[in-house]
């Protein structure tokens, strides 16, 4: 079993917690991912589902998880892949149900080829029925068979126990920071003009490993005009001398993501139009995490940072507007050109959390002790869009700064503070490593 932090017990008042909250003689099924084809018969690395891992830890594909409240009694089944020598000697091993059932937080384990057969006879004993529809569709056929009455939807529950993060999620998501952190440190230290975007990568990636760690989304590696685009991770270009580069990377830790961005020229000195534009993300970036207070609405920190932004674009010369013009009724104003995106979203184990966001221009849940956020304002002045004019020294200019920020009682607690961000720190660091 792979080494963690949270123990069999916290697994254990995970299912209690849940089984507690669902209705009385209820069943709940969450099917674990499925693996994906790369090409041929080569897969994507694998990545079990994030609701199996956070009542289970079980990180291998083809299983299922059933917790029921027969009674008032909790009955926790794993249905896990058998053992099967001829595999395993290709595969690797293969822990089966015996292995499952000594070291997991289950009270049984069956094999899954045995799935169909005891969730029938189960179903026939329980009144309600959960499910997490449209992970495994195989599952779900299954289940409909026998089950012809309404199936519920556990999450409602579960995104809301997910949420808040007990000590040891916590202390992994210090460790994911942590190496992340120094990630984009080392980083910094070797890039130098013509760097190629790729080599940054190379660089960050290595580190997670390096850690035992895996990145918990896609590097996002943009140098100059690249930095504009949100998601941009060809990571293919070479970065010219005068640009800066913005690096959007995190790893996760037993399942428990960072996520973290940082942006710097890569020759180790800011001119004065990227300076203007990087002291202001910064300025936004600070005021918003200020905002994370517990008992305020998600929707301050968005306030905060927009707010810094709006009157920041005018002063610089690049909005021509009223303040309220720029800011716009709800936040929806002429700032938002250059800033098109959230402030943040939850963080956990899926790298955009659950349980949190503004949807539908609602101001958004209210921020509690134990949650963690990303704080994560920018500015970008594509050169490509001709649908925006800007003054010539900002175009090509893409900034975004974003932290992991834990909401305590006293405050916001930055998990990636070790990350530097100051003008004269990334100053001193980039090159530092040639
Ligand atoms: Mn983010």
């Amino acid at each position: 079993m792979e080494d963690t932090i949270v123990s069999n017990s916290e697994f254990f008042q995970r299912q209690d917690d849940l089984i507690s909250k669902v209705l009385p003689n209820s069943l709940v099924i969450i099917p674990n991912n499925l693996t994906s084809i790369r090409s041929n018969d080569t897969k994507y690395p694998y990545r079990a589902n994030s609701y199996m891992m956070y009542l289970s830890n079980w990180l291998e594909p083809n299983s299922v998880l059933s917790i029921g409240n027969f009674n008032d009694l909790r009955e926790t089944t794993l249905y896990v892949k058998p053992r099967d020598t001829e595999k395993e000697i290709w595969e690797g091993r293969i822990i089966g149900p015996e292995g499952a059932l000594s070291n997991w937080p289950v009270d049984s384990s069956k094999s899954i080829s045995n799935f169909e057969k005891s969730i029938k006879s189960q179903l026939s004993k329980y009144s309600n029925l959960y499910l997490i529809i449209g992970i495994d569709p195989e599952i779900d056929i299954i289940v409909q068979k026998y089950w012809d009455r309404e199936i519920l939807d556990p999450r409602l529950y579960l995104d809301e126990m997910r949420s808040i993060k007990s000590d040891s999620e916590i202390e992994l998501m210090k460790k994911a920071s942590s190496i992340s952190s120094d990630a984009h440190v080392k980083a910094m230290a070797i890039s130098r003009p013509g760097i190629g975007e790729w080599e940054i990568q190379s660089s960050i990636e290595s580190h997670f490993t390096m850690c035992r760690s895996t990145k918990s989304y896609n590097s996002i590696v943009g140098g100059g005009d690249n930095s504009t685009i949100l998601h941009y991770n060809s990571n293919s270009d070479i970065i010219d001398g005068t640009e800066m580069v913005l690096v959007d990377a995190g790893c996760e830790v037993n399942g428990y993501a960072s996520d973290i961005t940082r942006t710097w020229p890569v020759s180790g000195k800011f001119s004065q139009p990227q300076r203007d534009i990087y002291e202001l993300v910064l300025k936004a970036e600070l005021s918003a995490i200020e905002a994370c207070q517990a008992g305020s609405p998600w929707v301050n920190m968005h306030k905060a940072a927009s707010e810094v932004l709006a009157r920041g674009l005018i002063d610089l010369g690049i909005l021509n507007c009223s303040l309220e013009e720029a800011l716009g009724k709800n936040l929806d104003g002429e700032y938002r050109k250059f800033f098109m995106h959230g402030t943040g979203h939850m963080l956990g184990l899926d790298v955009h959390d659950v349980g949190g966001g503004r949807q539908g221009g609602k101001p958004g849940p209210e921020l509690k002790p134990g949650m963690v956020v990303t704080v994560e304002p920018g500015l970008y002045f594509a050169a490509w869009r001709d649908d925006i004019s800007v003054p010539k020294k900002y175009s090509g200019i893409g900034v975004r700064i974003e932290d992991d920020v834990l909401i305590t009682e006293d405050g916001p607690v930055v998990l990636t503070e070790m990350c530097p961000k100051t003008i004269d720190e990334i100053e001193s660091i980039v090159g530092s490593a040639l």
